[in-house]
């Protein structure tokens, strides 16, 4: 605990352009700690280059993915907003954490059998023990609740389990997380293939609507989004165009499943997809105008950045103080 207020860290990758996924799975969310609990919300570029990035491009996201925190109105003044890379003690407490993470339990990671095939030609031992680093960013901080998509379960059960391990032989030293996985909005799909997750880095640009997308771009993708070959609005095994199209529209409007039921009673698919597009593009607007505005401001950024960085080494630091000495390393 920092003070006397509960701990939440989070982090998203610098890889691509934000989805609404990440928006509705985890960002939007972020805020609703601010006050409550004392925030960390990290912009994750040592986890990006797992996959090859474009310099240029990974240092442009990186301004983007803090901009777009801000945007979504993480204030931070409230919030301790930082890059990952600015705090030597992830690259740090990553590697320690490596050798207390066994080879069967990183082989059965699903993400990693996923980018693994995925990038066949660049399966790199990072992709492997990415999932240490990530029980590195969250132990660091003595973090209790950790805000995220049900894509990353799997890689918070392993979290508690290395801090267990750690713990069993050195005593308590970490703190033991426990997820915070919206019940709506979990897992959003894509809009191309409603089976798989929406993801940033699907080649398919129609099955993904992007946070800062104009409104244009995100009328026209809802509208070509697959549904079926009915045409009656409500949620139902084997709809799954139709169920991921009621999840977004829930997530944005606050509306039940009922109520969109009865909204769009005796309507064609036609007027709901317009409807949910509406209703996207609206709630993303001010994000879209706030980021544009931040991003003609890097020299704030960046004073953000260093701020936060400042902030977050100096909580880094007393973890890893009691790190060290517990592994038995020369102070
Ligand atoms: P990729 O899809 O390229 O693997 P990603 O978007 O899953 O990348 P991150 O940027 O690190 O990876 O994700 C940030 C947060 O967004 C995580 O908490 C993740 O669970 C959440 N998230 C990502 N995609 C979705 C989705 N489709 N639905 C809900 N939450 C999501
Ligand atoms: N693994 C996550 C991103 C991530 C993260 C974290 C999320 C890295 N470190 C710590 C929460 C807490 C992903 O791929 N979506």
């Amino acid at each position: 605990m920092l003070g006397d207020k509960k701990i939440v860290f989070s982090g998203v990758q610098p890889s691509g352009n934000l989805t609404i996924g990440n928006y509705l799975g985890a960002i939007k969310n972020f805020s609703a700690f601010s006050d409550e609990y004392h925030c960390f919300y990290c912009v994750v570029d040592l986890h990006a280059i797992t996959l090859r990035q474009v310099p240029a491009e990974l240092r442009r996201r990186t301004y983007e993915t803090l901009a777009l925190y801000i945007a979504c109105g993480l204030d931070p003044e409230k919030n301790t907003l930082f890059v990952q890379s600015h705090v030597p003690a992830h690259a740090e407490l990553g590697w320690i954490l490596d050798c207390y993470t066994m080879f069967g339990e990183l082989s059965r990671m699903t993400q990693f059998k996923d980018k693994s095939a995925k990038n066949a030609s660049n399966i790199n031992a990072g992709l492997f023990t990415y999932p240490s680093l990530m029980a590195a960013d969250i132990l660091l901080y003595q973090t209790d609740l950790v805000p995220v998509g049900i894509d990353q379960k799997q890689h918070l059960e392993l979290t508690r389990d290395v801090a267990t391990r750690f713990n069993g032989i050195y005593g308590d030293v970490f703190t033991m997380p426990d997820g915070y996985i919206p019940q709506t909005g979990m897992k959003i799909m894509s809009l191309a293939d409603p089976t798989s997750k929406m993801s940033k880095s699907d080649p398919n640009e129609n099955a993904i609507v992007y946070i800062l997308d104009d409104k244009d771009t995100v009328l026209r993708k809802f509208r070509r989004a697959v549904t079926d070959s009915e045409t009656e609005v409500c949620r139902r095994e084997g709809k799954d165009g139709i169920n991921n199209l009621m999840t977004i529209y829930s997530c944005f409007t606050g509306k039940t499943d009922e109520e969109i039921v009865r909204e769009f009673a005796g309507r064609g698919y036609g007027d709901f997809k317009l409807a949910v597009g509406e209703a996207c593009a609206d709630q993303l607007a001010p994000v879209r105008e706030e980021f544009a505005r931040l991003m003609a401001d890097k020299a704030y950024l960046e004073d953000i950045m260093k701020k936060g960085a400042a902030e977050a080494a100096s909580c880094a630091l007393k973890t890893m103080r009691k790190v060290r000495k517990k592994i038995g390393f020369v102070n």
